[in-house]
């Protein structure tokens, strides 16, 4: 039989940094790294998963390349289940190349995506839903996905299970329907599957719901700061950066363009975006700039509505703020220093939307603002659902089809071969998540998204 490869790669990100990793993993992996260790009676000698500081040079070179920390694993306890090795060396991109190179030149192979994910999955170390889950914890972009990657990985998958427990045994009442189906005790039954069948539309469509809110806000809370020209967005945009990131001025129609910035806010990534004020406007640059404020307040999940307490507020502006459907909406009534705001604060008031009114320009209540903005990303938080069915986005495509499947098994109910058609095709498309190991097509998919090194 032939030996698998022992394969190397970066397990760190490319780039120049304190430190790098490298993972050496396969049956000379212990081997291999030790031709390159000038200390090598004390490598070969050292007690597994110790870690012992060591000099590495390229054996055919005979040069220097760096000192190093490695920790040997003996198979099958290790990540992979292989043997493995790995080195923590400087963070220098001639640095790892280096050590690199040294390992491919004493006998081993470069690593392809997830390939060591993949050997740990070849050797039962993992399935294919915890190779799923670690490529989930090391691409997670905010808290939800983390929870969703954290479930899968400590197996809390009993809805998934249930899921197809139900969709297993309303096969089976279709198919003794499709053999039987004259007889009294069937077509009772066939009441009850109908019911299971709508249940479990219900569930997965909950499912998708509740991942459509977490990719929401993948990417981080769209905070939008909109409203009238020159009533203090751009004022506000800084005061809650911290510095001056965007142009402001008495004269109207500054900011022209969307500016944005990434901040972190209790500890959530939030898109700050400075829009350009809205008004009735000829100029062609300053109507496009317009358009874009009205898009970013479309895929806002906060709108601060910027309005200044000395100007009258007219139908046009009462109508846009009215219009902001699905969104946390915060009015501020800024400008306070040179007027009351009190038409401004009616209207907030009358709309039963949140106000504040401030003078930005004395830098007057940002804190308390600020914390009005915490509470509200809080909430956005913690009204997401953790998902228990559809873990990850390729889930989440599976989950489409059992939907679009489960709806053509209800329509098509009274065609029984038809409707048990459908509901194999939906049951199919679950047992995708789980993925039979000899789908290669589905491993290959999953682990061609793997980064290097994992
Ligand atoms: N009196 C007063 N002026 C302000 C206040 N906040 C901002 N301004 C001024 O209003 C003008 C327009 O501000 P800017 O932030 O550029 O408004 P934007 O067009 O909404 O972005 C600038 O001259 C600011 O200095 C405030 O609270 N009181
Ligand atoms: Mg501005």
């Amino acid at each position: 039989m032939k030996e698998s490869p022992t394969i190397v790669a970066q397990s760190t990100p490319q780039g120049t940094g304190a430190l790098a990793i490298i993972r050496i993993s396969g049956p000379k992996a212990i081997e291999i790294c030790s031709k390159t260790i000038v200390q090598r009676e004390k490598f070969n000698n050292a007690a597994t998963r110790k870690v012992l500081l060591y000099t590495i040079h390229h054996p055919i070179k005979k040069q220097e390349i760096d000192e190093i920390s490695a920790i040997k694993y003996k198979a099958p306890r290790s990540f992979t289940g292989e043997n493995m090795v790995e080195i923590i060396c400087h963070g220098g991109s001639a640095i790892v190349m280096g050590i690199i190179d040294a390992l491919l030149a004493s006998g081993a192979s470069m690593a392809g995506r997830g390939d060591f994910t993949r050997q740990a999955l070849e050797n039962g170390k993992i399935d294919l839903l915890k190779a799923e889950a670690i490529k989930g914890m090391i691409e997670s972009t905010c808290e939800p996905d983390l929870k969703c990657a954290h479930k899968l990985y400590h197996g809390d998958i009993k809805d998934l299970s249930n899921l197809k427990e139900r969709i297993n045994s309303l096969q089976s009442d279709l198919e003794a329907e499709i053999e039987f189906g004259e007889e009294e005790q069937i077509i009772e039954n066939r009441v009850g599957a109908r019911e299971k069948l709508k249940e479990i539309i219900h569930k997965i469509g909950m499912e998708l719901e509740r991942r459509k809110s977490i990719t929401n806000i993948e990417n981080g809370i769209k905070l939008v700061i909109a409203g009238p020209v020159n009533a203090g967005k751009s004022t506000l945009f800084n005061r809650i950066l911290g510095y001056e990131r965007a142009l402001t001025h008495h004269e109207p129609g500054t900011t022209r363009d969307t500016v944005s910035e990434r901040i972190l806010i209790i500890g959530h990534e939030v898109k700050i975006i400075d829009c350009a004020g809205i008004r009735d406007t000829s100029h062609e640059v300053e109507k496009k700039g317009i358009q874009k404020t009205l898009k970013a307040i479309q895929d806002a999940h906060i709108v601060l509505w910027v309005t200044a307490a000395n100007e009258s507020i007219e139908e046009n502006e009462k109508e846009l703020i009215i219009n902001i459907k699905g969104k946390k909406v915060i009015g501020v009534i800024n400008k306070c220093d040179i007027n009351d705001g009190v038409q401004k604060e009616t209207f907030f008031r009358l709309k039963k939307l949140k106000w504040f009114k401030t003078s930005l320009k004395n830098g007057e209540k940002i804190e308390i603002l600020l914390s009005w903005i915490k509470k509200v990303i809080k909430d956005i938080y913690s009204s997401l659902e953790i998902p228990g069915i559809l873990f990850n986005k390729r889930h989440e495509d599976i989950g489409k089809t059992i939907f679009e499947e489960l709806i053509k098994t209800e329509k098509e109910w009274n065609r029984k071969e038809i409707a048990a058609y459908h509901l194999r095709n939906a049951r199919q498309a679950l047992e995708e998540i789980f993925g039979a190991q000899d789908n290669e097509q589905i491993l290959n998919s999953i682990f061609d998204s793997f980064c290097i090194g994992k």
